[in-house]
């Protein structure tokens, strides 16, 4: 693990530097099937949870050396990064350039010590949903627990005050008004992935459906 967070923290590092991307970001961005919209359409369960600033904190559990329960005024007092990604939803809407700016996974990752046994991570919010990732998946430094978008506070509907983006997989992965990461030894399904979404989740790959 130790290896993974330096890893991440080189990338991110390159990217900050302008090394690592070109300025101009790549025109052939579409995956197959998605379709550019840019109003930010809104999904979730038909409840939009009642959590604020002053109620919300975020429990990092389960396979770790160092279990923590952040409040607001700790989870803002961590290192702040912002980065630009594109925003794929399963049901064909994508978003570029989103400006997301929040806590790394990785910085999460670092602090609570995954166990050397720890493979997936296990996101639980405040509506109830629940998703799951594998650990690889989140040590890509475009992971966020993210609290602003596009410059300005997460709106409540979109997960304010902070929700997960994992950019590289279909935004249903990424979970709105987060309170629990528990880290796990094995996968376990969430929600979406019960109910024969898929587990993958590769937008380029066209890998919507168990
Ligand atoms: N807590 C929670 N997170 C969630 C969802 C949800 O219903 N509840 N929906 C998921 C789905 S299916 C998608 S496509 C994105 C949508 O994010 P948006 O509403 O900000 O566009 O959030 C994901 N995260
Ligand atoms: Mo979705």
């Amino acid at each position: 693990m130790k290896d993974a967070y330096i890893a991440a923290k080189e990338r991110w590092a390159r990217k900050m530097s302008g090394l690592a991307k070109p300025q101009v970001r790549s025109t052939d961005r579409l995956p197959p099937g998605q379709r550019r919209v840019d109003n930010f359409p809104v999904l979730d369960l038909g409840v939009v949870p009642e959590v604020t600033p002053d109620t919300w904190s975020l429990r990092i559990h389960g396979k770790v050396e160092k279990p923590i329960t952040l409040d607001w005024t700790a989870f803002r007092a961590l290192p702040q990064f912002r980065d630009t990604s594109d925003f794929h939803c399963v049901t064909t809407w994508s978003q570029f350039d989103m400006v997301w700016e929040g806590v790394a996974f990785f910085t999460l990752a670092e602090l609570v010590q995954p166990t050397k046994d720890a493979t997936h991570v296990y996101f639980r919010s405040y509506d109830g949903y629940t998703t799951n990732n594998r650990l690889d998946a989140l040590m890509d430094d475009d992971v966020l627990v993210a609290h602003s978008w596009n410059g300005a506070p997460l709106p409540r509907e979109h997960g304010g005050p902070a929700r997960v983006v994992v950019p590289k997989l279909y935004a249903w992965k990424g979970a709105k008004w987060v309170r629990e990461l528990i880290f796990l030894d094995r996968d376990l399904l969430g929600f979406w992935e019960l109910r024969g979404y898929s587990n993958t989740a590769d937008p380029w790959r066209d890998d919507r459906f168990a």
